[in-house]
């Protein structure tokens, strides 16, 4: 059986979904991620920066969330989760998850946890340009949604891209999880609704604390 280390709301959301979706039986660990709480010491063992989704299968231990989701997806197609080896639309899909891994989430971090990106008191410079850097990153993924047609990267077809996506906007209290209907970028508002249309998905979300399609 997989064991799935996360934390709700957090990166672990993404292959949390495929497991669900999956139908196989897995066990998701909640683990505090806290910045007060001490990590414990047979988690660091795990996963050595301490941080989450660690995903565990038999001897096996896997982390980085993009990494685990891709994976499973692919181990499990019946998820349906991420378009076949040989599907003509695999690349865009490819395209989609390591930017969002590489470039949306990474700049999120910096704008979130700025101070742990810089040795300044003030790491106000470090969150200003990330923000800045968001924006247009924003506006990439954006246009991106409209060149299939939407709600998803891939037009109808849902795939874990559209659930990191999400997963990602949701650590900024300003753009994630239905926020997105107040911004700019009303394809992403779409994407966001859409996943809803999927109840194992839903149920994760809502599990998650996401609050629910906007309209
Ligand atoms: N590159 C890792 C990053 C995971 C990550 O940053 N997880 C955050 C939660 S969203 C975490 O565990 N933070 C706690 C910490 O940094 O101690 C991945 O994508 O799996």
């Amino acid at each position: 059986m997989y064991k799935l280390y996360g934390s709700l709301g957090a990166a672990s959301l993404a292959p949390h979904c495929v497991l669900e979706a999956s139908g196989e039986p897995y066990e998701f660990i909640p683990v505090d991620i806290s910045d007060e709480v001490e990590r414990d010491p047979e988690y660091l063992k795990l996963n050595p920066h301490g941080r989450v989704p660690t995903l565990v299968m038999g001897g096996e231990i896997m982390m980085e969330s993009a990494a685990i989701s891709i994976y499973l997806a692919d181990k499990h197609p019946e998820a349906n989760m991420a378009p076949t080896f040989d599907a003509s639309q695999r690349w865009e899909y490819l395209q989609w998850m390591t930017y969002l891994t590489n470039t949306l989430q990474e700049t999120m971090l910096l704008k979130r946890y700025s101070s742990g990106y810089t040795t300044d008191s003030d790491s106000s410079a470090v969150s200003d340009s990330a923000a800045e850097r968001l924006n247009h990153i924003l506006h990439v993924v954006g246009t991106g949604l409209e060149k299939n047609g939407g709600p998803f990267f891939l037009g109808d077809s849902l795939s874990i891209a559209d659930i990191y996506l999400n997963m990602v906007l949701g650590w900024d209290p300003d753009i994630g999880a239905g926020a997105s209907e107040t911004t700019d970028w009303p394809n992403i508002t779409k994407n966001y609704d859409a996943l809803f249309s999927r109840d194992d998905v839903a149920k994760i979300l809502l599990e998650n604390g996401f609050p629910g399609p906007t309209s």
